[in-house]
């Protein structure tokens, strides 16, 4: 009897829907949907609301307490539902858009000089210390400063289409950077102290040699200039590269553009003639750093010096060997490698930013 009406008016069934509706929400506006279907105009609960007045009296106030009951509960769930998904919504959106300001900074990669460049510096700021500036000039040059102004008679082989590179034109990629001195002296006159770092080319492509390489000469030019001025500037600058003395040892050579000529060896900086095996002097004890000799008196005049009144001396040395031996750089051709991670991992250089 007592259930009669609830049932008629379908109550339970109206808690049931909304049960299953409220369980299946996730969003604030899923919930929104629920509270019109059950509570808007013409909700299932408002319809259920409606129909009490229809009841026949005796029945009214029992199925008026169930109804009452089920709008309670239904708001109250509502009302909990929705402050749910309002905390999970709010600690959702915390936690994509928290910021941890006690994480260690990224860092920047600023980049770092390219071994060779670095070598490069080095050696024409201990040069600068001596009083040389630096020159520069083309890549691009005249057979007349890449050679008829350095000597070079014509049958000499360093001219042969083998070795050098040349234009259709007949211009060629300087194989020194002598033609600089050249110009620096038809430029400044003497006396004149300059370092010419630079690229270089020759027809050279092996596991030590590459077709284009960084060559630095110097030059000096003044009056009575010596021989022993030429040995120890030398030495200095490759002592105050390598950062400590090393035992040296001149080596007569020749060059068509100096007389006499000398060839430097220096102790070998990987063994110190200690390792029969060394992979960097195989053995011998001596490194071959660099050649110079007192200028022919034929390239001062070409240098439009007047050589009775002038003399002076020069010196040629290999940037990219220099760089390998101070950097324990084992094989040539990672110096022009565009992968720099084997730079990163040996120099700490960019690394360590
Ligand atoms: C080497 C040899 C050398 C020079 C370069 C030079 C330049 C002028 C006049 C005279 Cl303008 N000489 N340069 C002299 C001797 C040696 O380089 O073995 N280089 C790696």
């Amino acid at each position: 009897m007592q259930g009669l009406g609830v049932r008629e008016l379908g109550v339970s069934a109206v808690r049931e829907a909304f049960d299953v509706a409220l369980r299946a929400a996730l969003t604030l506006s899923e919930l929104d949907d629920i509270r019109v279907r059950f509570t808007g105009k013409k909700g299932e609960l408002t319809v259920l609301l409606r129909s009490l007045g229809k009841l026949p009296p005796e029945m009214r106030k029992e199925a008026g307490q169930e109804v009452n009951a089920l709008r309670d509960e239904i708001e109250a769930r509502l009302e909990e539902t929705g402050r749910k998904i309002r905390e999970a919504e709010n600690e959702k959106q915390e936690k994509s858009e928290r910021i941890d300001v006690t994480l260690p900074a990224k860092g920047r990669r600023t980049g770092a000089f390219h071994p060779v460049m670095q070598t490069m510096h080095e050696i024409a700021n201990i040069m600068q210390g001596l009083g040389y500036s630096v020159a520069s000039g083309p890549e691009i040059e005249e057979d007349y400063y890449n050679f008829e102004c350095l000597n070079v008679p014509k049958w000499h082989p360093a001219r042969d289409m083998q070795d050098t590179f040349y234009f259709p034109d007949g211009k060629l990629l300087r194989t020194h950077t002598s033609p600089v001195q050249i110009r620096a002296m038809h430029q400044y006159g003497a006396p004149l102290r300059i370092v010419c770092p630079g690229k270089v080319y020759r027809r050279d492509n092996d596991t030590t040699h590459s077709p284009m390489f960084n060559q630095m000469e110097g030059l000096l030019v003044d009056k009575d200039v010596s021989f022993s001025e030429m040995k120890g500037t030398i030495t200095e600058m490759v002592n105050a590269f390598f950062g400590r003395s090393l035992k040296s040892r001149f080596r007569a050579s020749y060059f068509p553009f100096t007389e006499p000529s000398m060839e430097l060896d220096i102790e070998c900086v990987e063994c110190s003639g200690h390792d029969e095996h060394c992979r960097v002097c195989h053995g011998t004890g001596w490194l071959e750093v660099a050649g110079m000799g007192m200028v022919h008196p034929n390239v001062i005049r070409a240098g439009k010096i007047n050589p009775d009144e002038y003399n002076g001396f020069a010196f040629g040395i290999g940037l990219d060997r220099m760089a390998m031996l101070k950097y324990g750089i084992a094989d040539l051709r990672l110096l022009f490698d565009g992968n720099v991670s084997y730079f990163l991992s040996g120099f700490g250089g960019a690394e360590s930013c």
